[in-house]
C-alpha cells in the first residue's frame, strides 16, 4: 500500500522534471520584480532580468541561462552569509564569479550552492567570466542606489582575477 504510493509519487516527479525540461522557457513566474528597473549601476552591459528581494531569507535560488543571471539583482541583509543557489538552465557552461571570493563553472544541467558574504553595505558584482562581454552580469546588493565592485580588496593568494 505505502510501497505503491511512493512508486507513483516518484513517477510524477520524474514526468515533471521531463517535462520541465522539455519546455524551453521556464513558465513559472518566480515572483521577481519587472526586469529594466536596475537597482545597482554596473559596469559594461547587463542583461536585466529583474531584482529578488532575499533580505529576509538565507538562501537564493539563481538560475544561469544562455546569456543572463536570473534574477539579475538580489537584494540581501547586509553582513549575512547567503547560500546561493546555481543552476545552469541553459546549453553552454557558465561561471558565476564574484572577485575575490567565488569562481565555481557550471556545465548544462550542473547545480551548485555557494556561500556568499553579504557586505556591510553596498553591493557585490558577479558575473560570468565567458559571457560578461554579453550582459551576463548582476549583482547582491543591500541598499538601492549603489554601484557595485568585487569582494573587498583581496591581497594577493593566487586567486588571479585575471585582468
Ligand atoms: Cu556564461
Amino acid at each position: 500500500m505505502m510501497r505503491r504510493f511512493t512508486a507513483s509519487a516518484a513517477l510524477v516527479v520524474v514526468a515533471l522534471i521531463v517535462f520541465g525540461a522539455c519546455g524551453g522557457s521556464s513558465s513559472r513566474s518566480k515572483k521577481s520584480s519587472t526586469p529594466g528597473s536596475a537597482p545597482v549601476t554596473l559596469t559594461g552591459s547587463v542583461t536585466d532580468k529583474g531584482t529578488k528581494d532575499a533580505s529576509s531569507s538565507s538562501s537564493v535560488e539563481i538560475e544561469a541561462d544562455d546569456f543572463y543571471f536570473n534574477p539579475t539583482f538580489i537584494k540581501a541583509k547586509p553582513g549575512q552569509t547567503v547560500t546561493v543557489e546555481l543552476k545552469n538552465e541553459g546549453k553552454q557552461p557558465h561561471t558565476f564569479t564574484i572577485d575575490g571570493m567565488v569562481d565555481q563553472m557550471l556545465n548544462p544541467a550542473q547545480t551548485m550552492n555557494v556561500q556568499v558574504a553579504v557586505p556591510q553595505s553596498g553591493a557585490l558584482n558577479f558575473y560570468c567570466r565567458f559571457h560578461r562581454g554579453r550582459g551576463m552580469q548582476g549583482a547582491i546588493y543591500t541598499t538601492a542606489g549603489s554601484s557595485a565592485t568585487g569582494a573587498p580588496t583581496t591581497t594577493g593568494a593566487g586567486s588571479g582575477a585575471g585582468y
